[in-house]
């Protein structure tokens, strides 16, 4: 069994009997068996803490009274990420970069949502990058910014997504076999099908695909249409090889055009992920304006003509040149982009094996194609590179930190009032005062 409350607190003397019914009760099932939780007494109090370990463990959580190596998520009340830090250091406790330092928040949502929620910012905790004040040379501080991290794809740490894509915690196999959830999953699998959408044929009725594509009174747009006639190709991943054989035919309908041209591979693929649901490109061009706002629709002409060209959606600039960066984390870019499916022909190597229907030779591939001006390219590789959690910090550092604005078009300095310019990703970090993290660090 696991005592209660004998870690920092002691026994206590005045209400013996409380602590003592806690001490006497069951242990309890663990739900969440990859988060190992530590709430942190200080600035909390003994009395609030017992009672929060109490109730979290009864809601399944694996709460420890003591911190250990195995702890993955710090709880704090009125602390500060440097004060966690700081206590952490007294204590002589080297704390892993893995570790969240969380706001008691963080838990009461969870337990009021009988599972662990999302962390987002207003959960982490703020520590205040002043390396020269670490009295400790060997103590390694955690950043709540993931530009400050470098998360690769083997990292440990993916606890939620581990979770979630494994189906290994009891919690969450109750959600997944939740039948609005799985509608939702369904639903949302078909390229051009949102949240409303789904939530519209949930409401109607339907649970499944081929109810929805035989049903004569619904009304499919032009991208659902698409969504659903590839839709097998479509949901199963494009794989890295996949990958380079659209990177061959992309950049042999932008060179056709524009041979000075740049694509570079963005998205996932860059930050050396195996698959993917899509393949990003960008491209950009040292040439004239007019050069650059053709290319895309002579890239479109130039597969069309070959036969390649399954679904697109062209989307005009509505780029700025001095617009301010956008102050929404999360905000779409303006830059001239276009949509596919292209018609990827199989290799030699694969043909026969990979492919269930017979006889067909091909298969449908989502792309993403962003075209920027060249002074741009830099903001743009670094936002088309991802991963959005990286994205999103590195936007909030630049923010909360550093007093900049910061989005795919461009770095403005509030204090300097001016644009920063930079030719690379490097010297955008640079600007930024963080040190440089490769693409396949930016696994956040
Ligand atoms: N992005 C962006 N603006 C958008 C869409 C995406 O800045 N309107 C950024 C965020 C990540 C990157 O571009 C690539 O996006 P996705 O293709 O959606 O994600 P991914 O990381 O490549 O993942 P996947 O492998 O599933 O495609
Ligand atoms: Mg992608
Ligand atoms: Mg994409």
């Amino acid at each position: 069994m696991d005592p209660l409350c004998t870690a920092s607190s002691g026994p206590r003397k005045k209400r013996p009997r409380q602590v003592g019914a806690s001490m006497a009760s069951p242990p309890h099932d663990i739900k969440f068996q990859n988060l190992v939780l530590f709430i942190l007494e200080k600035k909390m109090g003994t009395t609030r803490r017992n009672f929060l370990m109490e109730l979290a463990r009864r809601k399944g959580f694996r709460v420890e009274n003591e911190l250990s190596d195995s702890v993955t998520h710090i709880v704090a009340e009125n602390n500060s990420g440097s004060e966690v830090l700081e206590w952490l250091q007294v204590q002589n406790i080297r704390a892993s970069s893995q570790l969240e330092l969380l706001d008691v928040s963080w838990l009461i949502e969870s337990m009021g949502a009988g599972k662990p929620v999302e962390i987002t910012g207003k959960h982490q905790l703020v520590v205040r990058t002043d390396y020269s004040a670490t009295p400790n040379p060997g103590f390694q501080k955690i950043s709540q910014y993931a530009c400050q991290r470098k998360t690769t794809l083997n990292n440990y740490n993916h606890i939620f997504t581990e979770i979630i894509e494994d189906g290994e915690s009891s919690e969450v196999k109750a959600v997944l076999n939740d039948e609005r959830y799985q509608s939702f999953k369904l639903f949302t699998s078909v390229f051009g099908v949102g949240l409303k959408t789904s939530e519209k044929w949930f409401r109607m009725g339907f649970r499944s695909l081929n109810k929805i594509m035989s049903d004569k009174t619904l009304k499919f747009t032009k991208m659902q249409k698409a969504g659903f006639l590839y839709y097998e190709d479509l949901v199963s991943c494009v794989t890295r090889a996949e990958a380079e054989a659209v990177g061959v035919l992309v950049k042999e309908a932008v060179w056709a055009f524009l041979p000075d041209a740049f694509v570079t591979m963005t998205g996932g693929f860059r930050r050396g992920k195996k698959i993917g649901h899509d393949v990003d490109f960008l491209i950009t061009s040292p040439g004239s304006a007019e050069d650059e706002e053709q290319l895309l629709p002579k890239v479109i002409n130039f597969w069309e003509k070959k036969g390649l060209l399954l679904y697109y959606d062209l989307v005009e600039s509505t780029f700025e040149k001095f617009k301010l960066p956008s102050r929404q984390v999360d905000t779409l870019d303006h830059f001239q982009k276009c949509f596919l499916i292209l018609k990827l022909h199989h290799q030699r190597v694969d043909s026969g094996k990979s492919n269930q229907q017979e006889g067909k030779t091909w298969k449908a591939i989502r792309v993403d194609l962003v075209m920027c001006p060249y002074e741009n390219h830099a903001f743009a590789l670094l936002g088309w590179t991802g991963s959005r959690q990286f994205e999103r910090d590195i936007r909030r550092y630049a923010t909360h930190e550093r007093k900049m604005m910061l989005d795919n078009h461009a770095l403005y300095d509030k204090t300097k009032r001016m644009f920063l310019k930079a030719e690379s990703e490097e010297e955008i970090f640079a600007h930024l005062g963080l040190d440089y993290i490769e693409p396949w660090e930016r696994n956040a």
